[in-house]
């Protein structure tokens, strides 16, 4: 993150600076997300580029390469060209787009593509742009002259890519989703962790930052809305407890409220004292579905600006209010994320709207 914000800090007329962003640690057989962000500097139109970008071709598959979020050069005047060369492991991208108003070309700091990655084997992978004697962009100053610019700074990407863990021991494998989070269109929501506190025979037992593997959809009726939810997976390990042991698991997202669930198939707030849920069951294969009821969405403030503080009130409404307003090209990284409960990379009136409802959902439970 700070390496992005420090490269469009540097922009300068005298290249365009190449922002790959999106590497982790990701599980064998996920899909990544890579965004490729360029900055062209604050007073060059781009309308024209050709880069390549260099990866792992042993650890990485390309999927797809897609649409950053700059229409101009998928639109009716606008190219892009994709050459993939898996044998070698590079990406040839060139863009074009053909317009006499200038003002739609993109200027300053923007997600120009977005390209998909399968991890298809264990170890880092790093992912760059390559220098290129002909890689050239071509920009049009406030001047209208046109300019042609070389390559400025670039950033190496690491994906830290492991195996999924085989593990004997007790643990409890569930299903979750994050209301307004949908299965299409969620691109920022892949890194997301829960916190699990499970109660039970007499313990409390706190497990942080239990990982999440994307896994299907999940078809919702609640709130009146049941586009299919993203649906995730995750295992808590738990050496505290033993098999036959009967708990309640509470999970809480990086931006949401802590929910309880006692049950499989839970799709209300669960409002007995206890939990129903029996550990190791099916050979400790057994997955719980808790997605039925999602994780509720608003938590991102407190008294201290922007950690959460377990409740959802008007503080974390008014600190979302302000964040919609702002102009998306200048926000990057966790500060553009926290708010962004449908995980579509923005804060916007829709992260709004999922706020308020889980504000409603929340005052008519009593417990
Ligand atoms: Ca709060
Ligand atoms: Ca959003």
């Amino acid at each position: 993150m700070k390496e992005k914000q420090d490269l469009r800090k540097q922009a300068s007329v005298e290249g365009v600076d190449v922002v790959l962003s999106g590497g982790r640690e990701a599980l064998r057989g996920e899909e990544l997300i890579m965004m490729v962000g360029l900055n062209s500097g604050e007073n060059n139109f781009l309308g024209m580029g050709e880069l390549q970008v260099k990866y792992d071709k042993d650890k990485l598959k390309v999927v797809a390469v897609e649409n950053g979020g700059v229409d101009v050069f998928f639109g009716e005047m606008g190219m892009v060209k994709e050459e993939i060369d898996a044998e070698a492991g590079t990406i040839l991208l060139s863009l074009v787009a053909v317009e006499s108003d200038m003002s739609v070309f993109p200027k300053g700091f923007f997600n120009v593509l977005k390209i998909r990655f399968e991890a298809i084997a264990e170890g880092e992978a790093k992912v760059l742009v390559e220098g290129r004697e002909d890689t050239v962009f071509l920009t049009e100053g406030d001047d209208f002259e046109v300019n042609n610019l070389v390559l400025g700074n670039t950033n190496e990407l690491v994906y830290n890519i492991l195996d999924e863990e085989i593990d004997e021991s007790l643990g409890l494998n569930f299903w979750v989703s994050f209301s307004g989070l949908r299965a299409l269109g969620a691109d920022c929501a892949d890194e997301w962790r829960v916190r699990a506190t499970v109660v039970g025979e007499g313990k409390t037992k706190v497990y942080e930052n239990v990982r999440l593997l994307r896994d299907g959809e999940e078809r919702v009726e609640l709130w009146g809305n049941d586009a299919p939810l993203a649906r995730y997976r995750g295992r808590i390990f738990l050496p505290d407890f033993e098999v036959g042991d009967k708990v309640a698991v509470f999970l809480k997202g990086p931006m949401h409220i802590q929910v309880k669930y006692g049950e499989n198939n839970q799709n209300s707030w669960y409002e007995k004292e206890g939990g129903e849920i029996v550990l190791g069951q099916g050979e400790n294969d057994f997955v719980y579905n808790f997605a039925q009821y999602p994780l509720l969405a608003g938590d991102v403030t407190g008294e201290s600006e922007g950690v959460s503080d377990g409740i959802l009130d008007s503080r974390d409404f008014s600190y979302v209010k302000s964040k919609v307003s702002v102009d998306r090209n200048l926000l990057s990284g966790e500060e553009a994320l926290r708010g962004d409960f449908d995980g579509n990379c923005t804060v916007g009136n829709i992260d709004l709207a999922i706020l308020i409802l889980s504000m409603r959902e929340r005052q008519s439970q009593v417990y």
